[in-house]
C-alpha cells in the first residue's frame, strides 16, 4: 500500500516543476517567461477561490459601472481583473498589459520595475453566466517585446498572434482546469487540487482530433449569418459520413473551445449582421481568439475567420472584433470551402 502511495506521488507533476522542466529546453532562457506563467497560475488559484465562494461571499451581482464593450460589469470580473494585473504588474516580468476591462493599455508605473514581455487578458470571460452557476474562464497571451525595441507605446500591440511565445486559459468549471501551450513545449493541462492549493499535471500533451464530431454556435444568429455559413451549419447536421454532428454550445467561450479541444468539434462565432456595432461578431481578437488560436495551432487544431488565419491579423485597435471559427483542422478547412463558395 505504502509503495502504491510512493508511486503515485512520484507521477505528480505540479505546474511549478512542468513549466521549469520546459525551460530546461531552451537553454537560453532567462526564467523570465517561467515566472509570468508561474504568476498567472497563482493569480487563477486566487480567482478560482473567489468565483468557488462567490454565492456566499455576495459578490456577484452587477456593480453598476459598464466597460468599454459598453457592458454591465460583474464584480467578479472586477476582482479577477485587479488579482491579475496587479499579480502581474509587482512580478518586474512584464511590460505592459491589454484587458478586456481596461479601455487603455495598461503600463507599468515607472517606479516599478519592468520587464520584457507585453500580456493580453481576458480576467474572466463568460461572466454574464455566473449567476446561473455556467463555467466561466480566463484567457491570455503571452508576446515578447525585443529588447531596445522602439514602438511606440500604442503599437506595443500591434503585432499577430502569430508572435505569441506562449497562451492559454483557465477553466472554473467542475474542476478548475489551466492549459498553456508554448511553442517547443506543447500544450498541457493541469488541474487544480483545492486540498493541496497546487496545480498538477492531468492533461499532458494534448492533441486535438484532426476531425470531431462536435458543432459549437449560437443558432440564434441564423437569420443574420451569411448564406454560406447557413449552408455550412445545414451540412454539420444533415445525415452523412460521421454526420449529424453533436450540437453542443455552453455560450461560455472557454467552457466551449476546451471541450472541442478534448473531443475534438468545431467552434464558430462567424460575423451575423444583427448588430450593426459588431459586423465581424463579438469576440476580441487579442485577447480571446489569438490566445485560442494558439492553443489550438499547437494542438493540431486550427482557427479562422473563414478567409484568414486569425494568428496572421494585425489588430488596428487594442479591442478589435474578428470572426472565429476554430477547433479540429479538418472541420475549420470544411468551413474556409463553404465560406469561399467552393462546396
Ligand atoms: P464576454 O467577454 O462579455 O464575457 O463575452 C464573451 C462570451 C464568450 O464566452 C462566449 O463564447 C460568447 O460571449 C457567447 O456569446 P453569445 O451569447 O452571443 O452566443
Ligand atoms: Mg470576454
Amino acid at each position: 500500500m505504502a509503495e502504491e502511495m510512493n508511486d503515485r506521488v512520484d507521477q505528480i507533476i505540479s505546474i511549478e516543476n512542468h513549466i521549469h522542466e520546459t525551460q530546461k529546453k531552451v537553454p537560453e532562457a532567462s526564467g523570465q517567461f517561467s515566472g509570468v506563467l508561474c504568476e498567472i497560475a497563482l493569480a487563477a488559484k486566487i480567482v478560482s477561490r473567489e468565483v468557488r465562494r462567490a454565492g456566499l461571499a455576495d459578490i456577484l451581482g452587477v456593480t453598476g459601472e459598464v466597460n468599454v464593450q459598453g457592458e454591465a460589469v460583474k464584480k467578479l470580473d472586477v476582482f479577477a481583473q485587479t488579482v491579475f494585473v496587479e499579480i502581474l504588474k509587482r512580478g518586474g516580468r512584464v511590460h505592459a498589459i491589454v484587458s478586456e476591462e481596461s479601455e487603455e493599455i495598461i503600463k507599468i508605473p515607472g517606479f516599478m520595475p519592468h520587464g520584457h514581455y507585453l500580456i493580453t487578458i481576458d480576467p474572466l470571460d463568460g461572466s454574464s453566466n455566473t449567476d446561473a452557476n455556467i463555467p466561466v474562464g480566463t484567457i491570455f497571451g503571452i508576446y515578447r517585446r525585443t529588447p531596445g525595441e522602439l514602438a511606440e507605446d500604442e503599437d506595443l500591440f500591434h503585432r499577430p498572434g502569430s508572435e505569441q511565445v506562449g497562451a492559454g486559459y483557465v477553466i472554473y468549471g467542475s474542476s478548475t482546469v489551466l492549459v498553456y501551450a508554448t511553442r517547443l513545449g506543447g500544450v498541457h493541462g493541469f488541474t487544480l487540487d483545492p486540498s493541496l492549493g497546487e496545480f498538477i499535471l492531468s492533461h499532458p500533451h494534448i492533441r486535438t482530433p484532426e476531425r470531431g464530431s462536435i458543432l459549437s454556435v449560437n443558432e440564434g444568429y441564423r437569420p443574420w449569418w451569411k448564406e454560406n455559413t447557413r449552408e455550412y451549419i445545414d451540412f454539420l447536421k444533415s445525415e452523412g459520413e460521421n454526420r449529424p454532428y453533436l450540437c453542443r454550445y455552453v455560450g461560455s467561450l472557454v467552457a466551449d473551445f476546451h471541450r472541442d479541444l478534448v473531443y475534438g468539434g468545431i467552434f464558430l462565432y462567424p460575423e451575423n449582421g444583427k448588430d450593426p456595432d459588431q459586423p465581424h461578431g463579438k469576440l476580441r481578437l487579442l485577447y480571446e481568439a489569438a490566445p485560442l488560436a494558439f492553443v489550438a495551432e499547437e494542438a493540431g487544431g486550427k482557427a479562422s475567420t473563414g478567409d484568414t488565419r486569425i494568428l496572421d491579423i494585425v489588430p488596428d485597435d487594442i479591442h478589435q472584433r474578428v470572426p472565429l471559427i476554430i477547433g479540429s483542422r479538418l472541420d475549420v478547412e470544411d468551413y474556409e470551402a463553404y465560406y469561399r463558395g467552393e462546396r
